[in-house]
């Protein structure tokens, strides 16, 4: 059993308990997490990642949301893993524009050897600008975890995406329980965990249930949850699926604060897509990180003078006082 100094935390939670906690009365479902949140966090401090697509195309994995897939006809080119200089001068630029934690990402399977020691390099060199490192490589063994957390790794982000009922109508190369196995073996490394998932791929309120209760079930509850809309991509299996309801999407986040009531909970792709009204509601809800910076990964993400605009509205601060 996980202990957490200010809210206690549940590693038992039901289905029903989680759907019906998704189906509150909005404000009193707002009202928790607010409560919830206040107890954990600065209610006005965001967290700030910035990504960088270190190796971009071809990964041979068919995920249905994926722009990166080689399954896919996305317009997105194959390119080779960059090289340590350009990395770290983007990552430099990360920190002068107000980032805390640098996130890279490489569209593998699971990374090879000599690529996983290149990683190791660039991890190593951004960890020396001061800020903290992410990265996210595909599924990891035991010794490759190892290896990471040697380079000083800080968080490994690898997303279980949706609830193990409906992972198969979006993924067949790969299991739940590869899943499973590799957050192990970053959690067994002593690396913080980055899990989280993505809504809007034509899931129900059971199976976001289901997401979130698989996450905040872990024995230990993964440090940081990215909670993705999804980008929907021409030429993916899901360019046209249903886009999720606001309302909807901002009572996952809520949800997702009551249950890891210790977790960064990121509001992470799609906010492109998002009023400034809708990404209020969902900080209210709980979520204190964002990815800054004008591109997820293959995607656009809003422009900084756009975010630094809302946070201002909403006086919120990236920095910690
Ligand atoms: N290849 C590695 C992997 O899958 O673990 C790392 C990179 S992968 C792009 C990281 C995550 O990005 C995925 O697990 C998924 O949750 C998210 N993602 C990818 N495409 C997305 C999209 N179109 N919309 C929202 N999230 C997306
Ligand atoms: C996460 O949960 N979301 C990020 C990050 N982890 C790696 C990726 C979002 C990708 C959106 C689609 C794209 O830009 O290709
Ligand atoms: Fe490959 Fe990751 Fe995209 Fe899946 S999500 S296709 S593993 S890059």
């Amino acid at each position: 059993m996980q202990t957490n100094k200010n809210t206690p935390i549940k590693n038992d939670w039901t289905r029903e308990e989680a759907v019906s906690l998704l189906n509150q009365p909005f404000n009193d479902l707002l009202f928790s997490a607010q409560q919830i949140h206040r107890e954990n966090f600065d209610p006005n401090y965001v967290q700030l990642s910035t990504l960088m697509n270190i190796k971009t195309g071809g990964c041979p994995e068919d995920c249905a949301y994926c722009p990166q897939s080689a399954h896919y006809d996305t317009g997105v080119e194959a390119e080779k893993l960059l090289d340590l200089t350009d990395v770290l001068t983007q990552a430099k630029a990360a920190k002068e524009k107000g980032a805390t934690r640098f996130c890279m990402g490489a569209a593998w399977r699971q990374p090879k050897q000599k690529d996983l020691e290149k990683v190791m390099a660039m991890v190593e060199a951004v960890k020396a600008t001061g800020m903290e490192t992410c990265v996210t490589l595909g599924m990891l063994s035991r010794e490759q975890a190892k290896n990471l957390k040697s380079a000083g790794l800080d968080y490994y982000n690898h997303n279980l995406d949706c609830s193990p009922e409906y992972y198969s109508k979006i993924i067949s190369t790969r299991d739940y329980q590869d899943r499973l196995d590799t957050l192990d073996n970053v959690r067994q490394a002593e690396i913080n965990v980055c899990s989280g998932g993505i809504i809007g791929m034509g899931e129900d309120q059971n199976d976001r249930a289901g997401l979130l209760l698989t996450l905040a079930n872990m024995s230990k509850q993964p440090e940081s949850v990215p909670i993705n809309m999804l980008v929907q991509v021409e030429g993916t299996p899901l360019k046209d699926a249903d886009v999720p309801d606001a309302i909807d999407f901002i009572r996952i986040i809520a949800a997702a604060r009551i249950m890891m009531p210790a977790s960064y909970v990121r509001l992470s792709a799609g906010r492109n897509e998002m009023t400034d009204e809708m990404q209020a509601l969902c900080f209210l809800a709980g979520a204190n990180s964002i990815f800054y910076g004008e591109k997820l990964l293959t995607t656009d993400n809003p422009q900084l003078e756009q975010d630094k605009m809302l946070f201002e509205r909403l006086g919120m601060q990236s920095s910690q006082h």
